[in-house]
């Protein structure tokens, strides 16, 4: 496995169907594909679906009121702008589901991350950075490592993967100094 901003090798997918990435157009879906590609990496499958709170509600509220039904533990919903999707998801179903704001061309993302962050009491989304699908992605592998200890191993590795990198790019540093770490860089 590489960084977290490298590539990731996929694992083969054991487990049945547990987390579902759902974004509001098929513009989001760049943001979105490290939260696809860790959970595979991990060996998850997921369910991936372009459903829009604005143009497609009613679809988006069938696939909430059935999602624990067929199977869904978490949800990642990705949107932009007025970004609706995650917070409506939230409201139709119990599964916890994990807000992505996406970046918007307007406003950057801030419109994106408020709508989806400043939820009212009682239905809660959990929030990532703006463009922070590979943290949805993790977020959603903690979530179910969380009654999977092979999962749970494997987010453990993930991180430990990360720790090493960091300890062995100081070393270079130290050894370079800045100027020439930065010009092998
Ligand atoms: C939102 O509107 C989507 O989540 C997307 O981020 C944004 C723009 O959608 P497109 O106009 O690119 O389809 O619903």
């Amino acid at each position: 496995m590489n960084s977290a901003s490298g590539q990731l090798s996929s694992a083969k997918a054991e487990l049945p169907t547990q987390v579902a990435v759902v974004m509001g157009s098929d513009s989001d879906l760049e943001t979105l594909k490290p939260a696809i590609e860790v959970l595979t990496h991990f060996g998850l499958n997921a369910e991936v679906r372009i459903l829009s709170a604005h143009r497609t509600p009613l679809e988006m509220m069938k696939f909430a009121q059935e999602a624990e039904k067929n199977g869904l533990k978490v949800i990642i919903a990705g949107a932009g702008g007025a970004a609706h999707l995650p917070g409506m998801i939230a409201s139709l179903t119990t599964i916890p589901v994990i807000g992505v704001p996406v970046k918007s061309q307007s406003l950057s993302g801030v419109d994106s991350m408020y709508s989806i962050l400043q939820m009212p009491g009682g239905i809660p989304v959990a929030t990532v950075a703006i463009g922070g699908g590979l943290n949805a992605g993790l977020l959603a592998a903690q979530i179910l490592g969380t009654f999977n200890s092979k999962i749970n191993k494997q987010v453990a590795q993930y991180r430990q993967s990360m720790h090493n990198q960091v300890v062995s790019k100081d070393k270079k540093i130290q050894a370079l100094g800045a100027i020439e770490y930065l010009s092998q860089k």
